[in-house]
């Protein structure tokens, strides 16, 4: 067997045996963070989801990947808790609720603190969630870029906006490729 074909095979098992990331779910209370956790895992809308109370610890299976999410309420005095599950990620989603244009300074604000200005953030990739694209009004990934000002906070990062809905389930599986793409290829570089 020739030198490629072991070390191809050596890596798909290590890549197998790596499939595993702990990922936050980030975002304010109601932007949809637990309906679309729970989409990912059953494939289909869940209706009568209680608002989430401290945090609620999940896993999603995407394309074999475990990846653990961290849903944290974003209600004001539950933040704090924010700060025990930076370390460690792998990867950090956040969830805007794009219909909701009166909250979305406040969705800006924390971004800017959690997200953007975070230490334990800054090398992981970042996959901002338009959510609520079936709702009318909702604001598009281009519109969000300008208004929430990633073109220029984020422009070291590595990050991508994805439209999507957690209610039709439109653009989340092509917005959990990028994210999957992005950990496969950050554990290629590792392994380097
Ligand atoms: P959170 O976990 O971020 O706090 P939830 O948010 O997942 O609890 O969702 C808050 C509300 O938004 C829920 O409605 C949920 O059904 C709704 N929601 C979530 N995602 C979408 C979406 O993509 N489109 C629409 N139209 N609604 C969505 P209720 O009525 O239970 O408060
Ligand atoms: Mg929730």
């Amino acid at each position: 067997m020739s030198f490629m074909s072991n070390f191809s095979r050596w890596l798909m098992k290590k890549l197998k045996s790596e499939k595993r990331a702990k990922i936050l779910i980030l975002g304010l209370d109601s932007a949809g963070k637990t309906t679309l956790t729970k989409f990912v895992n059953t494939g289909g809308f869940i209706e009568g989801i209680t608002p989430t109370i401290g945090q609620n610890i999940d896993t999603i299976n995407f394309e074999g990947w475990d990846i653990t999410t961290v849903d944290v309420a974003g209600q004001e005095q539950f933040r704090f808790l924010w700060d025990i599950h930076y370390p460690g990620s792998s990867a950090v989603i956040f969830v805007i609720d794009s219909a909701d244009i009166e909250r979305l300074p406040e969705a800006r604000d924390i971004m800017r603190v959690h997200l953007i200005n975070n230490p334990h953030l800054e090398k992981v990739p970042a996959l901002i969630l338009a959510n609520k694209q079936d709702l009318p009004g909702a604001i598009q990934a281009p519109m969000l870029i300008q208004l929430l000002n990633l073109h220029l906070d984020m422009k070291e990062r590595t990050f991508a906006v994805f439209d999507c809905s957690a209610l039709t389930g439109i653009g989340v599986v092509q917005a959990f490729t990028w994210l999957v793409n992005q950990l496969s290829m950050d554990k290629l570089e590792q392994m380097a």
